[in-house]
C-alpha cells in the first residue's frame, strides 16, 4: 500500500478508446486488468471520463469539410479534429466493463461544447479548472501515479499540468497506450520529462 499522500489517477479507460471503439487506441484494452491490480495499492483512486456533448467542437463532424486527424486553429490553440467519441450517455463513453470500479471520484471532462479538455485538471484553455486539484489538496495528496489512455494526449496533458501544479508525478507506461499520431508519442514523452514527470 502506498502512503496516504499518493493517489492513482486513471485516465479515460473508456470503450471508445479501446479496440472496436470510435477512437480506438491500439492495445487500449490490454491495460485494464493491470490497472485493476494497481488500484489495490492506493487509498485514493481518481478516474476520469471523457464526456462530450453531441456536436462537440473537437469532432471533425462539427466542421464543414474537415476530416478526423486534421488540425485546425481554435481560440485556445491548435486542435486535432477527432472522430465523434465519448458522447455523453453512450456505450462508447462508458468506462471499460472490466475496470474494477470508478475509484473514489469520477472527473468528467470535455463537457464544454466549445473547448476540448485533455487534462484532468484544466480545459484546453489551460485556465478553466475541473476541480480535481481542489479535491486532491483537500485530501492532502501531493504525489500522483498516472495511467490510462491515451499516453500522448490525455495522460500527457494531465501529467504536465499535475507537475506544474507541484505534484510529484510518475507515468507508468506499462499501464498506458498511445494513439501515436504524427510523432505525438515521442513528443509527449519528451514534454513530460521536460516538465519533471518521471516516465517509467
Ligand atoms: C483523448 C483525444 C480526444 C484521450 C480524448 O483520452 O487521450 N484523446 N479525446
Ligand atoms: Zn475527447
Amino acid at each position: 500500500m502506498h502512503s496516504d499522500n499518493h493517489a492513482l489517477l486513471v485516465i479515460d479507460v473508456q470503450n471508445d478508446f479501446c479496440p472496436g471503439g470510435a477512437l480506438a487506441v491500439p492495445g487500449g484494452d490490454e491495460i485494464v486488468a493491470p490497472i485493476n491490480a494497481l488500484m489495490d495499492n492506493y487509498k485514493t483512486v481518481v478516474v476520469t471520463q471523457d464526456w462530450h456533448p453531441t456536436g462537440h467542437k473537437s469532432f471533425a463532424s462539427s466542421h464543414d469539410g474537415k476530416s478526423p486527424m486534421e488540425v485546425i486553429d481554435m481560440p485556445y490553440g491548435p486542435q486535432v479534429l477527432w472522430p465523434d467519441h465519448c458522447v455523453q450517455n453512450t456505450k462508447g463513453a462508458d468506462l471499460h466493463a472490466v475496470l474494477r470500479d470508478g475509484g473514489n471520484i469520477i472527473i468528467r471532462k470535455g463537457t464544454n461544447p466549445e473547448i476540448d479538455s485533455y487534462s484532468a485538471f484544466f480545459e484546453n484553455d489551460h485556465e478553466t479548472p475541473t476541480g480535481l486539484h481542489g479535491y486532491l489538496k483537500e485530501k492532502g495528496i501531493d504525489t500522483l501515479t498516472i495511467v490510462g489512455l491515451a499516453t500522448d494526449f490525455c495522460v500527457n496533458y494531465s501529467a504536465i499540468d499535475a507537475a506544474n501544479l507541484g505534484y510529484k508525478v510518475t507515468v507508468s507506461l506499462d499501464h498506458c497506450r498511445a494513439i501515436d499520431f504524427d510523432g505525438s508519442l515521442s513528443a509527449a514523452i519528451d514534454a513530460m520529462k521536460g516538465a519533471g514527470v518521471t516516465v517509467e
